[in-house]
């Protein structure tokens, strides 16, 4: 299948885990009645918004594709409980680690709190594991970066950049994103860090807030009550980090157009500011239109944007997931953007051979419409006012 892909000469990697797809975020008891099967388990009412499901449905995509051939596809090892220790304490790493929906209520009840497990981040069978599977993907595609013998490394499953060190949040229960940057941090000197998920990357941002060696930037709907309530402008770090720490706070329903532009010229200001020697991507698809929990309008081709204007700057760059909800909307987002970083054309319908072609329905297509829902709240006086606060903020970074 290379005439789908006649010129680039763009080294990637994929990493990818199939037993990552198989785990279920369910909620304590009855989990094993509701975990059988994934379409029992993956209706709205019953189930937590986050289906690891989904990165089964992206690699199928990837595959039916023909984009395996095009790229060097690894099946990468867990990370060690060492290697989460490097960012997490001690106390919540043992804590994951011996964690199961059978002792959480006798044993561990009384420190479920502590570490902020909830309805939010609950116990489900396998989590160690499956903490370990994104983790160690999220590694694996670092260190590849860090051999500078590939120029793009992906791993969907990774992104989960709410963790704290000291305790889980929002779905997160360890930071993939600050591990594969403090592992990059040994052999790059400075990492840019974006983040296109609807949600703030509070975690990412809060590890590197004292150092001048990461920049963050975020893009998020940022209103009140929307999860985490972080990430206003004036959130530029601190001590060596100020100026380092970027926030672009957006409401409900932003269309493909505005959010481009935006992305285009605050990264394009960044990237010529800070000059960064490598960039981790997180790439969450709760920011496209139709998302289960988000708010904003972006189509897939406009979401698939951000990641070709970074691509064409070619410097080493890994590719993180992160949210997305609407599972089929997700594994479109995903395979096109790999697609993206391959240069490769897509054809519009979805491979007929897919095992899971149902969750395509009705129109069995890549680019499905996804807009109109909610009315853009953003003005254009706001998304002007946004980019001159920003801008004024990046003018720091000189000298
Ligand atoms: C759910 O239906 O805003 C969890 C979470 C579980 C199943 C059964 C329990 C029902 C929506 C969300 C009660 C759920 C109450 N179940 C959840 C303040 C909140 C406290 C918890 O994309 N309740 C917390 C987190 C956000 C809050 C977003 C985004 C991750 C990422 C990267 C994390 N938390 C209010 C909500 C459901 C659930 C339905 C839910 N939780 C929606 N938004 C949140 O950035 C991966
Ligand atoms: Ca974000
Ligand atoms: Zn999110």
């Amino acid at each position: 299948s290379t005439h789908i892909r006649p010129h680039s000469k763009t080294r990637v990697a994929y990493f990818h885990n199939k037993d990552v797809g198989s785990f279920h975020y369910g909620v304590g008891t009855g989990v094993g009645a509701v975990c059988k099967g994934a379409s029992v388990y993956d209706t709205k009412k019953t189930g937590h918004p986050m289906k690891p499901h989904r990165l089964t449905l992206t690699n199928d995509l990837v595959i039916n594709y023909g984009l395996h051939e095009l790229m060097d596809v690894y099946c990468p090892r867990m990370a060690t409980e060492a290697e989460l220790l490097e960012f997490h304490e001690s106390d919540y790493v043992n804590f994951l680690k011996k964690i199961t929906p059978q002792n959480r209520d006798t044993e561990f009840a009384d420190v479920l709190g502590n570490f902020n497990f909830g309805d939010d981040c609950p116990v489900f069978d396998g989590l160690w594991d499956f903490c370990r599977i994104y983790t160690g993907a999220s590694l694996a595609a670092a260190q590849k970066l860090c051999m500078k013998d590939m120029e793009i490394c992906v791993n969907w499953s990774g992104g989960l950049h709410h963790a704290k060190s000291y305790e889980a949040s929002g779905f997160c229960y360890v930071n993939d994103i600050v591990l594969a940057i403090r592992q990059l941090l040994k052999y790059y000197v400075r990492v840019l860090y974006i983040d296109i998920d609807i949600h703030h990357g509070d975690g990412v941002q809060e590890a590197f807030y004292c150092t001048d060696r990461v920049m963050t930037v975020s893009f998020h709907k940022y209103e009140p009550g929307f999860f985490p309530g972080t990430g206003d402008t004036t959130e530029i770090g601190s001590e060596l980090g100020k100026y380092y720490s970027i926030n672009v706070p957006l409401k409900n329903g932003i269309d493909d157009d505005s959010y481009v532009n935006l992305f285009r010229t605050i990264m394009t200001e960044v990237k010529d500011r800070y000059q960064p020697s490598v960039i981790v991507l997180q790439c969450g698809a709760d920011s496209l239109g139709l998302d289960r929990l988000g708010a904003f309008n972006l189509s897939i081709k406009a979401h698939g944007d951000c990641v070709k204007i970074i691509k064409s700057w070619q410097i080493p760059l890994l590719v993180l997931g992160g949210g997305g909800y609407t599972i089929h909307n997700v594994a479109r987002c995903w395979a096109y953007e790999t697609s993206v970083l391959l240069d490769a054309n897509l054809p519009n319908e979805i491979p007929g051979e897919s095992k899971y072609l149902d969750f395509f329905e009705p129109d069995y297509k890549l680019h499905p419409h996804l807009v109109g829902r909610v009315d853009n709240q953003n003005t254009k006086t706001d998304l002007k006012r946004l980019t001159e606060v920003i801008f004024e903020q990046l003018r720091h970074l000189d000298g």
